[in-house]
């Protein structure tokens, strides 16, 4: 493997996730060379990188994958020790904030302690002036609303062993910073989506099910908490404001969001719109339904291509499931983007209406693709959800 004098090294820890594979695409195509972190799995967990895939044996390779986990440090240093990054891109956390309450030590470990072990592998290398750092800090930390819109300055209060976890992270990263003279710097991203985002978070369940309920192979959506209001962006825009983080004169804290936020209940009503099908919602708390009430066989037929609707006007589509409530939850996330806006430059390109056209787009074109297969005599898991 060969790397030309100026060209930058980067190593992504969470590589296999949906930011990792944004991440690696927008500095792959500045020339970076990218390193990142994979677990040793039982089943292959790179899809969402395989596109970038390139043969380890050629000279001109700028795509590397190590084997790795937060939670073993003799690993993180001999990987920063062997590619001796300019950047670096701390993504990987067990990122799911209701599974967090399920493996509160497990999530401390890898995304609390985890974060240690990195920046301290760069400290002990003596890499402290040389490598850069960016740590996924999380709109999480505001929990508890404290003050809207959430800025670089508003307290923090969180709700979950998640956010608890990524407190600690975003704490170590600024004194490693202070204490050090480290460039390590924090992203606090409010939520970020996109057609790569993990099925169990809300708004690709959201997408699955809507395309799985037009396509006849779901009948009803389980949802938790439709009150709660998220500041939803596209996870294309968020890497650059990672990458534009470490360009800086200076390390420091940015807020990465759009400035509005959405009810969990909005966000399914446009994805069902975005077919055609119309939702009204009916009932309070545990007792909410919402109801197909009308539907638009333009749009249908446009998406989908066939009027074989196995549900009517008046069905139920959406029901509660107190199973996807958390104990404590966060009720409002709404981020002020200012410094990055004035700072960065940054601004993002998708707001909320393209960000679900493409996602539901992409999940009907995947389940099209399925029910082909199906149709072929190729067995396809497609169970409800
Ligand atoms: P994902 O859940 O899609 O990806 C997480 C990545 O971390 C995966 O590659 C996963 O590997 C890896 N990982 C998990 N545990 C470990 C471990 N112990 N050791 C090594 N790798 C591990 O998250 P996103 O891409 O959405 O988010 C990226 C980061 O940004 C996360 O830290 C998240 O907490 C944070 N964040 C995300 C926001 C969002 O809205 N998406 C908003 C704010 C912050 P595997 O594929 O094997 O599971
Ligand atoms: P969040 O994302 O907790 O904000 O963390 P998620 O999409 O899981 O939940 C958003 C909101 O939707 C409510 N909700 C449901 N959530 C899920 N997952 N499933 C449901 O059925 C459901 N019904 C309602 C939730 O209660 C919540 O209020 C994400 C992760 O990516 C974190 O890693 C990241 O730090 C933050 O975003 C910013």
């Amino acid at each position: 493997m060969k790397t030309t004098n100026k060209q930058k090294i980067a190593l992504i820890t969470g590589i296999t996730g949906q930011d990792g594979a944004y991440l690696s695409e927008l500095l792959l195509s500045k020339g970076y060379m990218v390193h990142g972190i994979k677990r040793r799995t039982s089943l292959f967990n790179t899809s969402r990188i395989d596109h970038l895939y390139q043969d380890p044996h050629s000279e001109n390779c700028n795509f590397k994958l190590h084997f790795g986990d937060m939670t073993d440090s003799m690993n993180l240093t001999k990987i920063i020790m062997e590619t001796q990054p300019d950047e670096i891109y701390n993504l990987a956390a067990m990122s799911h904030v209701k599974v967090s309450f399920d493996i509160p030590e497990y999530t401390a470990n890898a995304d609390g302690i985890g974060t240690l072990r990195l920046l301290e592998a760069v400290r002990l290398l003596g890499m402290e002036k040389k490598t850069k750092i960016y740590q996924a800090s999380t709109s999480e930390l505001y929990g508890l609303v404290q003050a809207v819109p959430q800025s670089e300055t508003t307290a923090f209060y969180p709700r979950s062993p998640y956010a608890v976890a990524k407190m600690y992270a975003y704490w170590i990263t600024v004194n490693y910073r202070e204490a050090y003279g480290m460039f390590a710097c924090n992203g606090i991203l409010f939520n970020h989506e996109s057609p790569l985002r993990g099925e169990t978070f809300v708004t690709r369940k959201i997408t699955r099910a809507v395309s799985k309920i037009v396509l006849g192979l779901q009948s009803v959506l389980y949802m938790g908490n439709l009150n709660a209001r998220r500041d939803w962006g596209h996870a294309k825009d968020y890497v650059e404001a990672m990458y534009l983080i470490l360009q800086q004169d200076k390390p420091s804290d940015f807020v990465i969001a759009t400035g509005i936020t959405t009810k969990v209940r909005d966000f399914i009503t446009l994805a069902f719109a975005e077919t055609g099908f119309h939702l009204r919602f009916e009932g309070e708390g545990v007792e909410e339904v919402g109801v197909l009430d009308s539907i638009d066989y333009e749009i249908a037929e446009a998406v989908l291509g066939a009027l074989q609707f196995k549900v009517e006007v008046g069905d139920v589509l959406v029901k509660i499931d107190e199973a996807y409530f958390r104990p404590t939850e966060v009720d409002l996330l709404i981020g002020d983007p200012s410094k990055s806006n004035n700072e960065l430059g940054w601004y993002p390109k998708y707001n909320l209406e393209s960000l679900i056209k493409e996602m539901v787009h992409s999940d009907i074109t995947l389940f099209k693709r399925d029910i082909e297969l199906l149709n072929s005599g190729f067995s396809v898991l497609l169970q409800e959800e």
